[in-house]
């Protein structure tokens, strides 16, 4: 204690050091939090020997000493200004971060509220938290209320904020099957959604385009699989963006899709594979109109006992390498023609079974191994809703099944909740990113002789960060039991059409849209959607990403911010 109450009397003496600073200090963070109250407008600098003083934990002291280093090196001045009293006399020396609960584990549905003030007239302000997640939430809101260039910097005094998530699933989905991304893209993305508040990384692995994922008990699937013996990610890699997430609150939540979406298996695994060597073609449509310009669809055979020995071992070696509780199926997008090309497949069909049967038979073979690795799964809409081919309720038992919405987001989302299935939103009307250049099937009779046209426009038109904002994700739901399996929602980055090059600004910011979303809804007190104020709040944020390494598109000209108002 003694020792304690020293190190404040330095900070104290230090806090007596007072730099020179502007008068004008803005209040901008995102997403905006749910309580804040600043009445007396007044601002304190930042003392040059600022500390923060904290808990040890396995992950958040590498986020508190990363929060330390981003305070202390900012260099972001307000480009719209209000006018602020500067309080002389001292400065802000420390922030104190209390955390109740330091075992509480990076799951769903963990309490990430914060309250974090800085009184008038004290050298300290104060973050306290229930988990260290919570914790974490708190720093990125302290390092958003910092302005100037270092070792003059300011912020706030005499505010309170009192912040919590609407939702506790708020993630982002990137697609490393169709193009590869590195491992550094892939821990930007992760980075720049702690700053959003986004917890959870959806990585959709692989698919029938490569399958990027080393695995130890079945090599051959990423040695025959990838693009290229430099295009996977080893179980290093994985540990260390796992890592890398617990070190920023988000979670990592892999995605094998299967039984369709896996034509790659087949380079390593042909007989396991339906239509994995052909392209696989809707009836009456010509090649140039394939299946999402699958490179044969691919789906895993049912009916071959040799699959379930594969799956499990990708499922066992998946689970050891990801600790996050949820582990994604894929399950989407089974296509009966893909099935019928096999065989026995087809003698199974002409005999009387169905293709739910078949489903139900893949479901049953493997959601069983996956809940026995104490895994909760996630899987697409598909298998509970699909016209064709879906799965009988009694197969998908509701305490160990999520369903992930793609089609028809405020319809589809009801009816999955209906049936008592909790339900993350992805509605791809409005959270489908991957809008990129038209289309990308070779095919003339899709322009005209202007060029216009070009089909493949499935994610037509561009999904503005308006269109995200605006979404209510619980559209439609008025019995609060059904509300309450709304887990949140996902933006999606299909990556047919993108790589690292165009990573950052198809991501940011409009993935900023959702987190606030998500965090603290798109409406001001008087329950009006609040986009007017929010476009200058996120016009802001933009900037701040891109000055912390963030490649976020801009969303106005420079103009509109040397005009406010
Ligand atoms: N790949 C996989 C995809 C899509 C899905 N699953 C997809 C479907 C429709 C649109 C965008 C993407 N490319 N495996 C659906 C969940 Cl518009």
């Amino acid at each position: 204690m003694l020792s304690l109450s020293k190190f404040h009397m330095i900070l104290f003496f230090m806090s007596l050091v007072s730099p020179n600073l502007s008068n004008a200090i803005p209040i901008n963070i995102w997403p905006k939090p749910r309580l804040l109250s600043w009445p007396q407008h007044k601002a304190i600098a930042l003392s040059p020997y600022f500390t923060i003083l904290s808990p040890q934990h396995q992950y958040f002291s590498a986020s508190v000493s990363r929060y330390h280093n981003l305070i202390r090196s900012e260099n972001h001045s307000p480009l719209i200004t209000h006018p602020v009293k500067l309080t002389k006399g001292y400065t802000l020396s420390s922030l104190v971060i209390n955390v109740t609960d330091l075992s509480l584990p990076l799951h769903h549905g963990v309490n990430e509220s914060y309250t974090l003030s800085i009184p008038i007239g004290s050298i300290s302000a104060h973050l306290s938290a229930h988990s260290v997640w919570g914790a974490m939430r708190g720093l990125e809101t302290f390092s958003q209320m910092v302005w100037g260039r270092s070792p003059h910097l300011c912020l706030p005094v005499g505010i309170h904020i009192q912040d919590s998530p609407l939702f506790g699933h708020r993630g982002v989905l990137l697609d490393t099957s169709r193009n590869y991304y590195g491992v550094d893209d892939i821990m930007r993305t992760i980075k720049a959604m702690s700053a959003n508040k986004l917890n959870v990384f959806h990585w959709h692995i692989t698919d029938s385009h490569s399958f990027p994922l080393v695995l130890p008990s079945e090599p051959s699937l990423a040695a025959k699989g990838a693009y290229g013996p430099d295009m996977v990610y080893t179980p290093e890699d994985v540990s260390k963006i796992v890592q890398f997430g617990f070190e920023h609150g988000v979670r990592v939540l892999p995605e094998i899709d299967t039984p369709g979406h896996t034509g790659s298996w087949g380079e390593a695994y042909p007989d396991i594979v339906t239509c994995g060597n052909m392209f696989w073609l809707p009836a009456g449509k010509s090649w140039s109109e394939r299946l999402a310009s699958e490179p044969g669809t691919g789906q895993l055979n049912p009916l071959t006992p040799k699959t379930y020995e594969v799956v499990r071992n990708v499922i066992r070696d998946v689970v050891k390498q990801f600790p996050e509780p949820f582990f994604h199926g894929g399950a989407d997008e089974v296509v009966p023609g893909c099935w019928k090309t096999d065989p026995a497949i087809s003698s199974f069909l002409s005999s009387g079974g169905t293709l739910s049967q078949l489903l139900e038979k893949y479901i049953n073979s493997t959601l069983p191994y996956i809940v026995s690795q104490n895994r909760t799964v996630v899987y697409w809409e598909d298998v509970l809703l699909d016209a064709q081919i879906k799965a009988d309720p009694s197969v998908l038992p509701k305490e160990h099944t999520i369903l992930q919405t793609w089609n028809n987001g405020p319809e589809n989302t009801k009816r999955i909740v209906a049936a008592g299935y909790r339900v993350i939103v992805s509605s791809s009307e409005f959270y489908y990113l991957d809008c990129g250049h038209g289309g990308f099937l070779g095919n003339d009779s899709q322009y005209d002789q202007q060029g216009r046209g070009g089909g493949g426009s499935w994610c037509a038109p561009f999904k503005t960060w308006q269109s995200i904002y605006n979404y209510d994700i619980t559209d439609g739901l008025v019995d609060e039991e059904e509300r309450k399996l709304v887990l949140g929602g996902e933006v999606a980055l299909w990556s047919e059409q993108a790589d690292s090059t165009v990573l950052d600004s198809r991501l940011w910011p409009r993935a900023s849209a959702l987190a606030e979303s998500l965090w603290s809804g798109n409406r001001d007190e008087r329950g009006v959607k609040r986009y007017g104020e929010a476009v200058d709040r996120l016009n802001l944020w933009r900037y701040r990403m891109v000055k912390r390494g963030i490649g976020a598109e801009p969303i106005q000209p420079l103009w509109c911010l040397r005009n406010p108002g």
